[in-house]
């Protein structure tokens, strides 16, 4: 299980500098790992990925895959475990056919797609069993990103704190991910992070308060950090789940050497825009109440039907006693304000609803084709879905 422990993994610790347009080379820390395995591309181009009871290609968390912003994926999944499974890629907007098809063991399955939206993604198995295969997807944004250092820290799971080496009034762009089914908050001592983006989607950047952010299950959140403290300083990156205390995940190990600039970088400006909708026409939207955790249809008929383009309204109830981790495939949403159809100033795929709470969200359904709408309950292996229809 990856849910029990509050450690944490390195996933990639380059040196992107100002402006570089070249992908640094993603290195995983890890305990155990020595020499690091080469890429397998098959000679069509496609990079193999073996699903295996360890994780994918047997390392956990998996291979980073890295591609640039309208640039294709190609990945053959190749199923080495005794029963079937599904790769998943979540927060993608991808072509339906790509998304969750079972692939049957010793057999292989070719996904392929042009990814829409810069961001933080991560892929994943279908399938509670299968916990241990899933890895980081970092889709590269085409404008270069003013920060110094790029940083994916895979939370959840085991293994020692890592080390981030930063020189003083660097700018690091730290990559969170939750792909527990509990919720991890993170705090970094004595730094003001500021959220850049929610979900591989940009925000309108804003401070963590306190320094501390939360991130429910399959979350993930882009962190600005500026390293504005005197060389050789260490300061931890710590994580706390539901009732245990903070651990350090990792430590930013200053450099013992002059600052890289005379002064922190000024306040950033927000990351390019994706292609998600400014507006969303709420008038003739489909409204409609999803009671948590859902009721997967014996019938195997969809919760509903929607015509590409409209707009989509879900009240999510939770009347338990435990909260609900929502997921919609396919799409980003918006989470709506309590009180009026104002809306949170990010978007997200996957939202925990409290207990006893409800929220509501709304999309554009403007991506065809049959998606899952998955429902987790908080801390337990427990999972539900139904599906709905664009088209
Ligand atoms: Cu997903």
């Amino acid at each position: 299980m990856t849910n029990r422990l509050s450690r944490r993994r390195l996933v990639a610790g380059t040196g992107l500098t100002l402006a570089a347009l070249a992908l640094p080379r993603p290195t995983h820390a890890q305990k155990g790992d020595r020499e690091r395995p080469s890429e397998e591309v098959a000679p069509d181009g496609f990079r193999v990925l073996r699903a295996r009871p360890g994780g994918y290609d047997g390392r956990l968390p998996g291979p980073l895959l890295r591609i640039r912003r309208g640039t294709e994926l190609k990945i053959r999944l190749i199923n080495e475990l005794p029963e079937p499974t599904a790769i998943h890629w979540h927060g993608i907007r991808l072509p339906n056919a790509m998304d969750g098809a079972p692939v049957a063991p010793g057999q292989s399955f070719d996904t392929r797609f042009t990814a829409p939206d810069a961001g933080t993604f991560w892929y994943h198995a279908l399938g509670s069993a299968q916990d241990r295969l899933h890895g980081v997807l970092l889709v590269d944004e085409l404008e270069p990103v003013a920060v110094d250092r790029d940083v994916a820290l895979m939370l959840g799971g085991a293994g020692p704190p890592q080390d981030i080496l930063v020189r003083q009034n660097e700018r690091l762009r730290l990559r969170l991910i939750n792909p527990t089914n509990t919720a991890i908050t993170v705090r970094i001592d004595r730094h003001a992070p500021r959220v850049m983006a929610i979900d591989g989607q940009p925000a309108e950047p804003f401070a963590a308060r306190g320094g501390a952010i939360r991130l429910g299950p399959g979350n993930r959140i882009d962190l600005f950090v500026d390293a504005v403290l005197e060389p050789r300083t260490r300061a931890p990156i710590e994580t706390a789940e539901a009732q245990s205390g903070f651990l350090p995940a990792a430590h930013l190990v200053y450099a013992d050497g002059p600052p890289a600039r005379t002064a922190p970088l000024a306040e950033p400006a927000p990351l390019p825009a994706s292609g998600l909708p400014d507006r969303m026409e709420f008038r003739g939207a489909l409204k409609l109440d999803v009671p948590l955790p859902i009721a997967a249809p014996a019938d195997r008929a969809p919760l509903f039907r929607v015509a590409r383009g409209r707009t989509v309204m879900l009240a999510l109830i939770n009347r338990e006693k435990v909260a609900q981790s929502v997921h919609v495939h396919g799409h980003s949403f918006r989470l709506l304000d309590r009180l009026d159809d104002g809306w949170k100033p990010f978007w997200l795929d996957t939202l925990l609803v409290g207990p006893g709470e409800t929220e509501r969200i709304a999309f554009v359904a403007d991506n065809p084709g049959s998606w899952r709408l998955a429902c987790a309950t908080l801390g337990s292996p427990e999972r539900t879905e139904t599906w709905f229809a664009v088209g």
